[in-house]
């Protein structure tokens, strides 16, 4: 191991550099069918990026597996196109060991909180400082429709020819219980509103959850249709005098019938898992001043041989 997978990181200052063009940050054809809301999300993720001016270095896109998480593959940055459901532990990793990066992990809903449940929870109770967007399509997209744990009750998909006979997850009520710190639902049919949720996503110093609806025009279309008023339906943002830092408020919001609400339903401060592994670390090289990492290390393993 070496000292760099501490804290010390050279950082690069974007003061000084030419504002990052989207021709820079634009890879590849998306390969997601026409429609896709997926499409959205990925071209608000190059706007913020532009209008961050983040050195083009230091975007970092993490995702696990399915159609929505091919986006790094469209992203011309790092990036990762992990295992399925094991982003966040990626991005974990990636976040403690490069504080000057903000890390962004995109993904679905199967990749979430199906074979990824666990790794979304505890992510979440450790408050590991990046933003996730899950882009719920309530449906596997890539996989041509199974059931998926946001898919209504009664949907008819190839797992459940008979309608879906299990209750659904609520994203955002299983992200404020596991104790994620910012939490925000939006849509990709609302462009200005989906780049203000990561906007203030980005600015929070913790765990930032996204819940982000996005259509699969192709295996679930009109899926949202009751949230988007081009389609007759409502979008109603999270009321002003909401009071933020309300956990039963922000469940109670999180409760209302679909389409519900639009925007940040609680943000808290709390030490993150960054702020507090650093102390340790700190602590750690204090105590053997002058020695490197590798020689703390090996110091402990010589002791517990
Ligand atoms: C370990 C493992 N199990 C299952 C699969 C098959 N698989 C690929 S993507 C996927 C689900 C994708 O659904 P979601 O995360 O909602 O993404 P979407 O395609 O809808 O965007 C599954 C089950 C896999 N690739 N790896
Ligand atoms: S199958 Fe659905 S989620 Fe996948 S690219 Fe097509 S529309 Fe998008
Ligand atoms: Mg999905």
């Amino acid at each position: 191991m070496s000292d760099s997978a501490t804290l010390e990181q050279p950082t690069q200052d974007a003061g000084d550099r030419q504002p990052v063009t989207k021709k820079e940050i634009t890879a590849d054809h998306p390969t997601w069918c026409p429609g896709c809301g997926d499409f959205s999300v990925l071209s608000i993720y190059y706007k913020l990026i532009q209008k961050r001016n983040i050195p083009h270095e230091n975007v970092t896109t993490v995702a696990g597996i399915g159609c929505s998480s091919r986006f790094p593959y469209f992203v011309q940055a790092h990036g990762v196109h992990y295992i399925h459901g094991r982003a966040l532990s990626f991005a974990s990793g990636l976040s403690l060991s490069r504080p000057d990066l903000h890390v962004f992990t995109f993904g679905g809903d199967g990749d979430a909180f199906s074979i990824g449940g666990n790794h979304f929870v505890h992510t979440a109770r450790k408050n590991v400082k990046m933003t996730y967007v899950v882009m719920d399509n309530c449906v596997y997209g890539l996989t041509k429709k199974q059931t998926s744990p946001t898919s209504p009750l009664g949907f008819r998909s190839k797992t459940d020819g008979w309608g879906a006979l299990d209750r659904p997850i609520n994203p955002m009520k299983l992200a404020i219980s596991a104790g994620a710190t910012f939490v925000a639902r939006t849509t990709h049919t609302n462009p200005k509103h989906l780049l203000e949720m990561m906007d203030a996503a980005m600015d929070h110093d913790g765990f930032s959850f996204i819940e982000c609806l996005s259509e699969c025009t192709e295996f679930y279309p009109g899926a949202f249709d009751a949230s988007n008023p081009r389609k007759g339906g409502e979008f109603n943002l999270v009321p002003e005098d909401h009071d933020l830092t309300d956990e039963a408020a922000a469940y109670a919001l999180a409760s209302e019938d679909f389409p519900g609400r639009f925007g940040i339903f609680y943000q808290v401060d709390r030490p993150t898992k960054n702020a507090l592994e650093a102390g340790v670390i700190e602590a750690a090289q204090d105590k053997f001043e002058g020695k490197s990492s590798s020689d703390i290390l090996q110091a402990t393993f010589n002791r517990i041989k």
